[in-house]
């Protein structure tokens, strides 16, 4: 089911993706890899703009902020790795803290404080979760919607993306995926769920063909009883 795409300017969609740079010892990041191909593919019918951001607290949100202005996509929508999740997951709702036992990237740790001090205790996705979700599974890749973004950096750039859009860009949506392992990264973490990056890029293509089409959210239970 579609509607037409709302875009600011009529022409096609503006779309930015974003990415994580490696965090926690690992060489790779699968979100970077993911945004780097897909910019290099330009997929059909959006205006694809492409950000990598590093895993700080001081300077993942000035890049994010910058290609905002820049860019003024209709959309924003965010990558990063969840490891040891076993499928694609489209998040729901960003809160306002920051408390994570490993730290940033600077070496610095946060607990228990807020993204934003004063800011909403949380923001919704402001994409269609489970248009989203629909139509990963369309294009053969495991997905949920999520009920948390975790309490690190994913979550950290998604509320201030949500916060931008509430504050700075209206009409700005908003949305983030978090993806699992590559093979290649859970053949050290034996035990663990992947997802090969040949199976993720025809699924995200597919949610930026969703989002351009301005595909409507379906009525489907896609929560959690606990
Ligand atoms: N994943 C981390 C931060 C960067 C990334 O790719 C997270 O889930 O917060």
């Amino acid at each position: 089911m579609t509607t037409t795409a709302f875009t600011a300017d009529g022409g096609a969609p503006r779309i930015l993706l974003t990415g994580f740079a490696p965090f926690a010892g690992e060489s790779v990041n699968p979100s970077a890899i993911a945004v780097a191909a897909l910019a290099a593919r330009a997929p059909v019918g959006v205006r694809l703009a492409t950000e990598v951001l590093p895993v700080s607290y001081r300077d993942a949100v000035p890049p994010l902020l910058r290609a905002l202005r820049r860019h003024a996509p209709d959309v924003v929508l965010a990558l990063g790795l969840a490891g040891g999740r076993p499928h694609v997951s489209v998040e729901r709702v960003a809160i306002n803290i920051d408390d994570a036992r490993i730290p940033d990237n600077d070496g610095i740790q946060r607990i228990d404080t807020p993204v934003v001090p004063g800011g909403p205790a949380a923001y919704f996705a402001t994409i269609p979760v489970k248009a989203t979700v629909a139509a990963l599974r369309a294009a053969g890749v495991p997905a949920e919607v999520s009920q948390t973004a975790g309490t690190f950096l994913c979550n950290h750039v998604f509320y201030r993306a949500c916060h931008a859009a509430a504050t700075e860009h209206p009409g700005l949506r908003v949305g983030f995926l978090h993806v699992p392992w590559l093979p290649e990264q859970a053949v050290h973490h034996p035990g663990e769920p992947s997802l090969a990056l040949a199976t993720l890029l025809p699924g995200l293509t597919a949610v930026l063909a969703a989002l351009r089409d301005g595909a409507a959210e379906p009525v489907v239970a896609e929560g959690a009883i606990s």
